[in-house]
């Protein structure tokens, strides 16, 4: 693998003041090993509570942001307020977003650069959809969502890519360690070519769908398995903190 393992926390649209302040508590008390980078995604409105409460060895993401600066937006936060408010990284291109919320790969590429450009670190999401995967088109689709970030990126060093299968996103169904190594190669030679070798060796692709305490550990044996993106399991602290704990 590449780097430092990095285990992100994807809250989704989950959680209350009561059970956000509890999580954190739990994040507080754990003990994370030293080698691996931790951030976590609230939804918008706790960010401020949990950069006020969490410890500072674990970083906060935001699940999504505008395309550019602000404005005459309505319902938007820009990557210049979620600086402003000490947020270090933002995710893009998740599939929900993409598939419920109907972003196109144009939209995704822009919003990331823009990100990138304020300083943020950018977790840019990939993965084909089951029908996809069927019809043998997972690298076309998953090389064609690169390709939309690599229009608009030009630094990559603070870009984490996640490749995150749709058949395996909260469907309980997570990808084999075989079949994510699999994709994982291939994204890091796309790297290779498209970008340059230098990038491809110090990008860290990290997985996503259903990863759990009890899969994470196989996981993250892949040679180009470098983390995790979790979502359901990110919600309880003592499995999130297992999953961060199985850097290989
Ligand atoms: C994939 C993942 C986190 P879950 O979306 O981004 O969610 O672990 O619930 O499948």
């Amino acid at each position: 693998g590449s780097g430092r393992f990095f285990v992100g926390g994807n809250w989704k649209c989950n959680g209350s003041t009561a059970s956000i302040k509890q999580l954190v508590n739990e994040l507080n008390s754990a003990s994370i090993e030293n080698d691996v980078d931790v951030v976590v995604a609230p939804p918008f409105l706790y960010i401020g509570q949990v950069i006020g409460s969490l410890t500072d060895r674990i970083e906060v993401s935001a699940q999504n942001c505008w395309v550019g600066k602000g404005g005459a937006f309505t319902g938007e936060i820009s990557a210049d307020q979620l600086v402003d408010v000490g947020v270090k990284w933002v995710i893009q291109g998740h599939s929900e977003r993409r598939h419920v919320i109907g972003e196109s790969n144009a939209t995704i590429g822009k919003k990331s650069a823009y990100a990138l450009s304020k300083g943020l670190g950018v977790i840019a999401c990939v993965g084909e959809k089951l029908e996809e995967r069927e019809a043998s088109r997972t690298t076309a689709v998953v090389f064609e969502q690169l390709q939309a970030y690599a229009d608009e990126i030009s630094d990559w060093s603070k870009v984490v890519i996640a490749y995150e299968p749709v058949w395996a996103i909260g469907t309980g169904k997570v990808a084999t360690p075989e079949q994510a190594q699999e994709v994982h190669a291939a994204i890091r030679s796309w790297l290779s070519e498209k970008i340059s070798l230098e990038v491809a060796l110090a990008t860290r692709i990290i997985y996503g769908g259903s990863v759990n305490r009890s899969n994470c550990a196989e996981l993250a044996k892949k040679e180009d398995i470098d983390g995790f993106l979790v979502g359901g399991a990110s919600l309880k602290g003592p499995e999130f903190v297992s999953i961060c704990n199985a850097v290989t």
